[in-house]
């Protein structure tokens, strides 16, 4: 894993960079919350997958970059006064902190687009249907059924009462699962996996999407409740839970799969 963070941290750094003058700000404001130092949860299921099928990591590096431009634009959008309103990401100020509420935006829009960009540019050695499907599955997860979507109904969620579990596991579903999915199957299919093994990513995917947003819950618990032995460890059990069911979703790949195993482990044991 930490191999992978380093290989990340290297190809992000190396995917924007500012060609001419008028572009020195957005490129700045766009550098500053790419670079800031996320876990790289997403570029690592990206390349843990690959590897499982037996793929090159060199194809899937283009798509690893782009996972992680996405994740990174939904983070500054989502610190927005008019979305979330947080000054403070990573113990950082955020972008439109820095850069105001308009670069912000638009560093986010410019982001989403060179990610795809980005894998249709220097995506190399792999037959061009398989670059399409990824593109396809990337923009699958920012959409009304991804991304954006989740985010959507949670933000109308916020403050009713009343909100089902139904509604809860859609909005994590899509908000969150979505693009951990899409980051284990553009591995998948980078490598040439089988239609059976792509199905079998995406439930392990889910799964372990559902629980990350268990953990999330119970950091925020263990941050800031009195009741804390009572909430978190319900929900360890959940979470918990949804790890065993996405490990036995690989089961079929042995030994192939520990990455995977390991990364579905790291994103409940996480400390941040
Ligand atoms: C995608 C067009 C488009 C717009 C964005 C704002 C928005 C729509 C969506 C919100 C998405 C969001 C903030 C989801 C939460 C996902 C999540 C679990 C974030 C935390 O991920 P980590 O823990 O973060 O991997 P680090 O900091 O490690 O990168």
């Amino acid at each position: 894993m930490e191999e992978k963070r380093v290989l990340t941290e290297q190809l992000l750094d190396a995917s924007l960079k500012s060609t001419v003058p008028q572009t020195d700000l957005i490129i700045e404001s766009m550098r500053y919350s790419l670079l800031a130092g996320g876990k790289r949860v997403r570029p690592m299921l990206c390349f843990a997958a690959t590897e499982m099928f037996g793929g090159s990591l060199d194809a899937a590096k283009p798509a690893a970059v782009a996972l992680e431009m996405i994740h990174t634009m939904s983070l500054i959008h989502d610190d927005l006064p008019a979305m979330d309103n947080d000054d403070l990401r990573r113990g950082k100020p955020t972008n439109h902190v820095l850069y105001g509420d308009d670069v912000a935006i638009l560093a986010g829009d410019a982001m989403l687009s060179e990610s795809f960009a980005h894998v249709a540019r220097e995506t190399r050695g792999v037959p061009a249907e398989r670059v399409v499907r990824v593109l396809g599955i990337l923009g699958d997860s920012v959409g009304a059924l991804g991304l954006a979507g989740g985010q959507v109904l949670d933000l109308k969620s916020e403050g009713q009462p009343n909100v089902g579990m139904d509604t809860l596991q859609w909005i994590h579903t899509y908000k969150t699962a979505a693009l951990l999915k899409a980051a284990v199957c553009c591995g998948a299919v980078l490598a040439g996996a089988s239609e059976e093994d792509i199905a079998r990513c995406e439930t392990y995917a889910l799964k372990i999407g559902l629980a990350f947003q268990v953990a999330d819950d119970i950091l925020d618990v263990e941050s800031s409740s009195a009741e804390l032995g009572k909430t978190a460890g319900k929900d360890e059990a959940i979470a918990r839970e949804l790890v065993d069911d996405a490990k036995a979703a690989l089961a079929p790949y042995g030994e192939r799969a520990a990455p995977l195993l390991g990364l579905a482990d790291y994103i409940i044991a996480r400390k941040s």
